[in-house]
């Protein structure tokens, strides 16, 4: 049985945040766990609060579950504050988690931070060089590298900048740009781009879905670039067939489901 672990916020709507990462592994035939390391208030309409785990009991949870059971891969998300990262990577270090895939979520698409401003430090120096992987999207890999990102240039010299802090793998997502969605893997020696056609809508949990997928593959032993590639086709095969769930119709949820 593949074991796969997530380590992020919880968001009540359940498109976004650990909910979905469990439904994500469900959907991809892995045997799903999950620790909240903070917890939202968050309707379709946005986030309206959030509240970190005590650092002492997320890193009792996190140390008595990787004591317990030896995941084949981990995916880290919302952690909001310095204390939490550093339970986190102290715990990953102990138990030598080796594929370790680190979304770093920064905010919220209605701009809440889901890490304080005080943590991202924490997360380039103690998290990053565990990572086998960091998935940030354009406005994070703006925020972590310390510089705008207007064109190819700019991307490459980030995914530098991030690389350098120890990751095996950076992938830097654009789908915040226009034209078609495309994402760069960067590894030590290779660039690879994904693209896919973009979808028309506001999506819920996209970054979320894509790095619970990729986690499982590489849970699955597919190399980093197989497991990006077939996540990526996951993810744009649910962004065909997202629909509304709340109040606010605008936002469009996944629906992890065989029967359509
Ligand atoms: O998609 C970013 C994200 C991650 N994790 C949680 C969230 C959100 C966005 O709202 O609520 C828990």
């Amino acid at each position: 049985m593949i074991k796969v672990l997530s380590i992020a916020g919880s968001d009540p709507s359940s498109g976004a945040g650990i909910q979905m990462d469990l439904k994500t592994f469900q959907a991809l035939g892995a045997y799903g766990m999950a620790v909240p390391a903070a917890l939202t208030a968050q309707t379709s309409q946005g986030v309206s609060s959030v509240e970190p785990l005590a650092h002492r009991m997320l890193s009792k949870e996190i140390n008595g579950l990787l004591a317990d059971i030896n995941p084949d891969a981990v995916k880290t998300g919302m952690l909001l504050t310095r204390q939490n990262v550093d339970a986190v990577a102290s715990a990953i270090g102990n138990f030598r988690i080796k594929n370790l895939v680190v979304d770093p979520v920064l905010r919220s698409s209605s701009g809440r931070h889901l890490l304080q401003t005080g943590a991202i430090t924490s997360l380039k120096r103690n998290l990053f060089p565990q990572a086998l992987i960091v998935t940030p999207n354009i406005p994070e890999a703006e925020a972590l590298a310390g510089h705008s990102i207007e064109c190819e240039r700019d991307m490459d010299f980030a995914a530098g900048k991030l690389l350098d802090l120890g990751p095996s793998y950076v992938l830097i997502k654009g789908g915040h740009m226009s034209g078609p969605a495309t994402d760069t893997l960067y590894g030590g020696k290779t660039v690879l781009s994904f693209s896919t056609p973009r979808r028309k809508g506001e999506f819920h949990g996209t970054g979320c879905v894509f790095s619970s997928a990729i986690t499982v593959f590489i849970a699955r032993g597919y190399p980093v670039e197989k497991a990006v590639e077939k996540a990526k086709r996951f993810v744009d095969m649910l962004l065909k067939s997202a629909r509304p769930v709340g109040r606010n119709r605008k936002t469009l949820y996944f629906q992890l489901s065989y029967r359509r």
